[in-house]
């Protein structure tokens, strides 16, 4: 029964509605700038094995801030990145496609046009138009510029020119140059009297290399990493100039974690619903902790970078507790693949792994078709909507596209982006169905509990990083439910699975299945 006196407060309070619609005032104001949307962060690693976080219960290395974030939300035991490298990784959480359509997505020299097309549908577009203000702090490796960059003027098209207002960036990886911090398209702090060249293809004359000065070296190189050298540092590629803009290694996870406070706490006072694409540098080489992390998790200076990365997560969520975010933002939580142990740098990560096992119960690692590769950390937390807990469901980062276009109030999708925003937020069990994994250019389907990899030819292991390739002469399938570790090949046992799962694959990969449906924005 409702009282009397509530039904007049309704009537009251429609007609206190009706006049103010009668005045004038624009009520669908409040669907445009869709004030309840949440904000989104994402926070994401760079070579974070799914055995590195002590939540994911398989190495001894102990992360208490990933695990609150794991512990808090939903930790995803079968969550992808899409690639077992980087970039394809990073342009396929951006842009929702798989990074296999694109020939050119691949791991980038630090010289590499833009990879992304500034027409093609990207996340932050997507959300900008559902009234978000996005940003990018941290690592991008998705290419500048269309050619030959001059790093001394505006480099553009690059972050801003496919959805972000703000960047602040490093150009590709920490061990390739430029070493720069790059701002809204900027070089920070550079004078115009030193200026910036860079070339992958040669040195510029007299400038030190790790072949002609090694005694210059800090840190040696153990494959790759001969060129120019910064902060003792040697690096991939050539540079010169710059002296002052060159970052300071050590000060870097320190340098982005400023950045990302003080963006957070400039939204925080907007009121506007941000995008933040948090993407931290650890652990990939040069493994450089700052000297308050060094010899801090005893097993080098992996170990001590990831206990760098954790405390950096635990300080970031205090600050967004702090502004009162925390119930109103979406943190997603992963790595852009797995993880390595000698990258290319002689740093004690093989002799000190100890009982820590970086891909805990998965074969291969980065660069590998095996589930290593691309099975990662991956959690979705939101203090007060989402309900902790495990969720088995086939879930990838091409997929946050779709999701979170739907979480902002956007139909827009990508083709193979699935909306899977019921499951991200535990309100579904139910994954994607398949999913093409990618591994430096070479692909394998997962179906269901199954992988099937193709026969491909090249060496087994990687000699340099050891690293189980994936690479074999006949085909492999495995049932990951019952075989998580891929040590029973079933593809001769179980030639019906095999052939289900080759007709599938080729559906997918062939020009004319499951088309990408291309979108263009308005
Ligand atoms: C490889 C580098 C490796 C790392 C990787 C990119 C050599 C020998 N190896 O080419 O050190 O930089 O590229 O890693 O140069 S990723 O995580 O950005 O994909
Ligand atoms: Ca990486």
């Amino acid at each position: 029964m409702i009282k009397r006196s509530s039904v007049n407060q309704i009537i009251s309070f429609l007609s206190f509605l009706f006049f103010f619609q009668s005045c004038g005032l624009k009520t669908n104001e409040v669907e445009e700038s869709n004030p309840s949307s949440p904000n989104i962060i994402f926070i994401y690693l760079d070579d974070l094995g799914y055995g590195d976080v002590s939540a994911y219960g398989a190495g001894t290395l102990q992360t208490p801030n990933m695990d609150m974030l794991a512990n808090g939300g939903i930790r995803f035991t079968n969550g992808y990145a899409s690639s077992a490298t980087c970039t394809p990784s990073r342009y396929a959480i951006l842009t929702g496609t798989y990074p296999w359509r694109n020939k050119n997505a691949k791991i980038l020299p630090g010289t590499a046009p833009l990879l992304i097309d500034t027409a093609q549908v990207t996340l932050p577009k997507i959300l900008k138009e559902q009234g978000y203000h996005t940003a990018m702090i941290g690592k991008w490796h998705l290419g500048l510029g269309t050619g030959e960059v001059d790093w001394n003027q505006e480099i553009s098209p690059g972050p801003n020119q496919v959805g972000f207002d703000y960047s602040h960036i490093l150009a590709a990886t920490q061990d390739r140059v430029p070493t720069v911090y790059i701002e809204n398209g900027r070089v920070v702090n550079l004078d115009p009297n030193d200026p910036i060249q860079v070339n992958y293809d040669q040195n510029f004359e007299g400038e030190p290399t790790a072949i002609t000065n090694p005694e210059m070296l800090s840190m040696k190189w153990h494959h790759g990493h001969n060129n120019s050298i910064v902060n003792g540092i040697p690096r991939i590629g050539f540079m010169k100039g710059g002296e002052q803009a060159k970052w300071s290694d050590v000060d870097m996870a320190d340098h982005f974690l400023d950045e990302a406070k003080n963006y957070v706490g400039e939204r925080a006072e907007s009121g506007q619903p941000f995008f933040l694409f948090y993407a931290l540098q650890q652990p990939h080489v040069p493994r450089t902790p700052h000297p308050r992390f060094e010899g801090k998790s005893g097993m080098g200076p992996r170990g001590d970078v990831l206990s760098e990365a954790d405390w950096v997560i635990g300080e970031f969520i205090k600050t967004l507790e702090e502004k009162g975010l925390l119930e109103n933002t979406l943190i997603v939580f992963s790595s852009d693949n797995g993880p390595v142990l000698n990258d290319g740098y002689y740093d004690d990560a093989v002799e000190k792994i100890g009982n820590h096992t970086p891909a805990g119960p998965l074969r291969g690692g980065k660069y590998s078709l095996f589930e290593a590769g691309t099975r990662v950390p991956f959690v979705t937390y939101w203090k007060g909507t989402i309900k902790p807990g495990v969720s088995d469901a086939l879930v990838t980062q091409i997929d946050l596209l779709s999701s979170l276009a739907a979480l902002a109030g956007s139909g827009k999708t990508v083709g193979d982006s699935e909306n899977l925003l019921d499951t991200f937020l535990g309100k579904s069990q139910e994954g994607r169905e398949s999913f093409v994994l990618e591994a430096t250019t070479r692909t394998a389907l997962r179906a269901g509990d199954w992988i099937m990899i193709p026969p491909y030819p090249g060496p087994e292991v990687e000699k340099n990083v050891v690293i189980e390739l994936g690479n074999s002469t006949d085909y492999q399938l495995y049932n990951l439910k019952e075989d998580i570790g891929q040590q029973n090949n079933l593809a001769q046992s179980n030639p019906e699975k095999l052939q289900e799962m080759i007709s599938l694959f080729e559906n997918i990969r062939s020009p004319n299945g499951q088309q990408i449906q291309q979108l263009e924005l308005k």
